[in-house]
């Protein structure tokens, strides 16, 4: 290949291994969030939260549970899935947030969980991005280790009655509804909450320094009653809530490709028009040391989501597989997003660039949807057949 042909930000052609259908996808996302969502992402970090119109705009494109199939959902293969996330976190990770929590926690757990009756009723307007969900797994004494919530539902007749708080809850206060897993006497049981349910209050966690232009929120339920109807009827335990974050976790691993890549590019445009001691930064041998490594490493995340896209396309694709992939590309992509910063210099500390942007939303990206430490210890299991979470 010739060198001017080169892309700088796909320096191994990866994108050659995706199928025309996953290739057009990824271009048809880039460009709308190149032109109707980079534009304002600084505006809306700044102000701390997204705008909830944007939700129907997303549905429009179908980027709302994408990958599932019917129900007014696009039905797109998990690698064109990985690129669309891939696209949008090249913006900011909280668009991606968005994206994730809506299809792969609160409509996946009603496609894979819920009844005929949960998917006609909200499928459909969660697709279009008519309704909003949120995921309520974590509360404030148990992120890490879930199987500690207190949140109980009791039955009472032939209702439920939901009492208890769940804490950091991307969209809780713009969903409409909340997919909330609480214990019963059966085991951890989910329930759709729907928002206007008396006693259920959702609350804005303010002054975030990381993932500002996404809501996060503590929810709160005081004797929330809930019909029969509302209880997902065949899961029990843990699995349930579980096996929705293995596909939240599979986005993430893509998007952390996308927020690298805008980094990546960034610092490499500014190091070649930055000039002092009378040569752009880029002719330096140690930024040329700093972004040969930024590039190989965004080429090994690549690799990875590529990968894992195809595997998962082929229904292989393992937790702990997903679990490599979630810990090594956002491991890659806080390393990207550091270096670059340390490139733009001064300006790179400010909101007029998007590398600590990104670089602060990594901090919250490596935390949710399980920390380094859970990933790694998902990993040594599978690598030496010992449990040692605890
Ligand atoms: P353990 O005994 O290992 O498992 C209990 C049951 O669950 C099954 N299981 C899974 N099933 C599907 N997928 C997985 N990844 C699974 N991992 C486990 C397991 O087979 C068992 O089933 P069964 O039938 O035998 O009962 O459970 P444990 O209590 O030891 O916990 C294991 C551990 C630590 C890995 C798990 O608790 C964990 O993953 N912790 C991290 C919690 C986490 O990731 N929370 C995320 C909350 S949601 C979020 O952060 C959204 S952010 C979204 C955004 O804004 O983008
Ligand atoms: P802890 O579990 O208290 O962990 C603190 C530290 O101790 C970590 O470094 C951890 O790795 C380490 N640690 C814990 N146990 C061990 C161990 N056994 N061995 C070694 N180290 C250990 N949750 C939801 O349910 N829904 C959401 O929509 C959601 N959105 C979120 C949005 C944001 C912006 C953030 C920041 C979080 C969100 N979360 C959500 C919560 C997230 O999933 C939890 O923060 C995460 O699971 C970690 O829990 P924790 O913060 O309580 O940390």
């Amino acid at each position: 290949m010739e060198r001017a042909m080169m892309q700088p930000s796909d320096f191994l052609a990866v994108d050659e291994l995706l199928s025309p259908e996953a290739r057009a996808i990824g271009q048809t996302v880039r460009d709308y969030a190149c032109a109707e969502l980079a534009p304002r992402i600084s505006e809306w970090y700044d102000h701390g939260g997204i705008p909830a119109e944007i939700a129907p705009e997303l549905g429009k494109i179908g980027l709302l549970g994408m990958h599932l199939s019917g129900y007014g959902c696009a039905g797109t293969s998990a690698t064109s899935y990985g690129i669309a996330c891939r696209e949008l976190e090249a913006v900011d990770s909280g668009l991606r947030s968005l994206v994730s929590v809506q299809g792969s926690l609160a409509m996946f757990a009603i496609y894979r969980w819920g009844s005929e009756e949960h998917r006609q009723q909200w499928l459909p307007p969660m697709a279009a991005g008519e309704a909003i969900g949120c995921f309520g797994l974590t509360e404030s004494d148990a992120g890490s280790d879930p199987g500690a919530m207190r949140t109980s539902a009791r039955r009472e007749g032939d209702d439920w009655v939901l009492n208890g708080s769940k804490m950091w809850i991307t969209n809780g206060t713009v969903a409409d509804i909340a997919v909330v897993w609480a214990q019963t006497e059966e085991g951890i049981r989910g329930f759709i909450v729907p928002a206007d349910t008396p006693g259920f209050s959702a609350h804005e966690i303010k002054r975030k320094l990381s993932l500002r232009a996404s809501a996060t929120a503590e929810l709160v339920f005081d004797d929330v009653r809930l019909p029969a109807s509302a209880v997902f009827p065949d899961i029990r335990g843990l699995k349930g809530p579980l096996s929705c974050l293995n596909e939240a976790r599979y986005g993430i691993l893509w998007g952390a490709v996308g927020a690298a890549r805008s980094c990546f590019a960034e610092a490499l445009e500014y190091a070649q028009t930055r000039t002092q001691f009378g040569k752009p930064l880029s002719a330096f041998q140690l930024t040329q040391r700093k972004l040969a490594d930024m590039s190989i490493a965004l080429s090994n995340a690549a690799l990875t989501a590529t990968r894992l896209g195809h595997l998962k396309d082929a229904h292989r694709v393992t937790p702990e597989q997903v679990s490599h992939g979630k810990l090594a590309n956002v491991r890659i992509a806080i390393e990207v997003a550091r270096t670059a910063r340390g490139i733009l210099g001064a300006a790179g500390i400010t909101l007029e660039h998007s590398v600590m942007r990104h670089m602060s939303n990594l901090e919250s990206v490596v935390t949710y949807e399980g920390t380094e430490e859970m990933h790694a210890l998902s990993i040594g299991r599978a690598l030496t057949g010992v449990s040692a979470f605890r």
